[in-house]
This record gives C-alpha cells, sequence and structure tokens, in this order.
C-alpha cells in the first residue's frame, strides 16, 4: 500500500513516473492531500538539499526531483483546493532576477488561489522592470509577493523592492517577501511589508496585507 514515506522517496529518487500513481494510491486509501505534501513531499525536496549541500548529488539528480514534485503536486492540486470563490484581490507574484526556483513560489500561489486571491504569476527569473510593468498594466493589483531562493539573489530582490518602494504606484500595493534565504530581518531591512515562512503562512500573511490601510 502506497504511503507517504513512499512518495517521498519517490521525490528524492526523482522517480517522476513513479509519483502520480504512488499519490493517487494514496488518495484512495484516505491519505490526507495536505499531509501528503508537507511530510512527504516538502521533507523529500529538503532531503535533496541537504544530499546536494553535502556533495552527494548534483544538479540533474535536483532537477528530477523538482520534475517529481511538480508531477505530485499537479496531482494534488484538486486535492488541496479549498473551493474558495471570494475574491481577496489581485496578487502578482514572481522569482527574482537570476533565480530559476519556483516550486515554493508555486505552493504559495496555489494556495493564495485556494483562499480567493486571483493570482498573477510572472515566473521565474522576473526582471524588476517586469515587475514595474505588471503593476502598471494591472491597476486592481494590491499586492506583490517576491520569491528568492538563493542567497545570491538576495540582492536581487533588495534591488527590486528597492525600485518598487519609489514608484508612485507603490501607495496602492503592499509587498511581501518569501524563501529560503529571506528573514523577517532582511524583509525589513529592504523596506518591504512583510515575510513568510512557508505557503500557510502566506496566505495569512497576504489577508492581514490587503486589510492594512496603505502607507500613510
Ligand atoms: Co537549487 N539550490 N540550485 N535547484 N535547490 C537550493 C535552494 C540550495 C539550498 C541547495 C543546497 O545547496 N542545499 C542551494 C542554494 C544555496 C544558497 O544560496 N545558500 C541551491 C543551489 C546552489 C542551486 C544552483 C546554484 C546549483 C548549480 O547550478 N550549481 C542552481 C541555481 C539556478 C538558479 O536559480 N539560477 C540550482 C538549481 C536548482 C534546480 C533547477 C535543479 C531545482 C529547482 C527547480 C525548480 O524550482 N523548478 C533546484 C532545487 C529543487 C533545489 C532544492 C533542492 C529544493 C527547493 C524547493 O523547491 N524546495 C533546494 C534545497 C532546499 O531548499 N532545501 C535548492 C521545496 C519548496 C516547497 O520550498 O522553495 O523553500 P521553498 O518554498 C517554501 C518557502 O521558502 C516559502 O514557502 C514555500 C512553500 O512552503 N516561500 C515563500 C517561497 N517563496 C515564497 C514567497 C513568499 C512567501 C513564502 O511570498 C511571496
Amino acid at each position: 500500500m502506497a504511503g507517504i514515506r513512499e512518495i517521498a522517496d519517490a521525490v528524492e529518487a526523482g522517480k517522476v513516473k513513479l509519483v502520480a500513481p504512488l499519490i493517487q494510491e494514496a488518495l484512495k486509501n484516505g491519505t490526507d492531500a495536505s499531509e501528503i505534501l508537507n511530510q512527504g513531499m516538502i521533507e523529500a525536496l529538503g532531503n535533496v538539499g541537504e544530499k546536494y549541500r553535502r556533495g552527494e548529488i548534483f544538479v540533474p539528480e535536483m532537477l528530477l526531483s523538482a520534475r517529481a514534485m511538480k508531477k505530485g503536486v499537479e496531482v494534488l492540486k484538486p486535492y488541496l483546493a479549498s473551493g474558495s470563490s471570494v475574491v481577496l484581490g489581485k496578487v502578482i507574484l514572481g522569482t527574482v532576477s537570476g533565480d530559476l526556483h519556483d516550486i515554493g513560489k508555486n505552493l504559495v500561489g496555489m494556495m493564495m488561489e485556494n483562499a480567493g486571491f486571483e493570482v498573477l504569476d510572472l515566473g521565474i527569473d522576473v526582471s524588476t522592470r517586469k515587475f514595474i510593468d505588471a503593476i502598471g498594466k494591472n491597476p486592481d493589483v494590491t499586492l506583490v509577493g517576491l520569491s528568492a531562493l538563493l542567497t545570491t539573489t538576495l540582492p536581487a530582490m533588495e534591488e527590486t523592492v528597492g525600485t518598487l518602494n519609489a514608484q508612485p504606484f507603490r501607495e496602492r500595493i503592499k509587498i511581501m517577501v518569501g524563501g529560503t534565504p529571506v528573514t523577517e530581518e532582511f524583509a525589513r531591512k529592504i523596506g518591504a511589508d512583510g515575510y513568510s515562512r512557508d505557503a500557510a503562512e502566506a496566505v495569512i500573511l497576504a489577508k492581514k496585507l490587503i486589510e492594512e490601510p496603505v502607507l500613510p
């Protein structure tokens, strides 16, 4: 019987084709979708990162695990959806310039959509110019979320937030940031309105930020 352990092992080993049937079987057996995601798949990617750090695996293996994770999220998506139809506001999301990691950002986007936000996802390696253009073209956007997974792309996050802070539209948007190397302190230092550690917290923060009055 497929359990969380088998799914985690398949993600960790980058067994892209095995992941979907294992998840389907686990769901059929009554395993909770968010447990599969959090205790199985996200933990598995954490182990992948550790192995990479110790030099036990290399980028191609990391890429296969990322593909397996994406396949799994695709299968889980309908089961994680809350079916909320409330429109809380429009959010622009993107991974900052130079950074190609998008699994965490995609999860944040998915959870936000489930909570009732409309999400406009700009993708990965998003330049400051692209953020500015998208905000300009979408006057109903109230929240912008930036993700970074590399310490080397934190300066890009700082640059984007700094530039957004100087735009005339700043008074109508809130900016939130996240990703493993990002901290609350860094978020404050670069002038973002908020930081969250994971996707669940990101939804709570997003709701809080849009309820707060815009900058004085
Ligand atoms: Co990369 N990688 N990677 N990688 N990768 C890390 C991040 C790393 C920590 C691995 C390690 O060394 N242990 C390391 C960074 C070290 C550092 O900077 N300190 C690293 C490195 C070095 C690299 C390369 C430089 C490797 C190389 O080429 N030599 C390279 C860089 C490429 C680039 O971006 N320019 C690279 C490439 C890749 C792949 C392409 C192979 C692949 C990414 C595929 C993809 O995303 N489509 C990959 C992967 C898979 C990882 C690890 C293993 C897993 C990342 C992940 O998806 N985690 C990662 C190790 C790790 O994180 N432990 C690693 C699961 C995901 C659900 O979590 O993304 O943290 P996470 O998102 C969370 C929170 O952070 C938060 O919520 C999410 C959900 O709970 N969050 C937000 C994220 N964004 C948010 C935004 C918010 C709020 C919360 O508001 C807007």
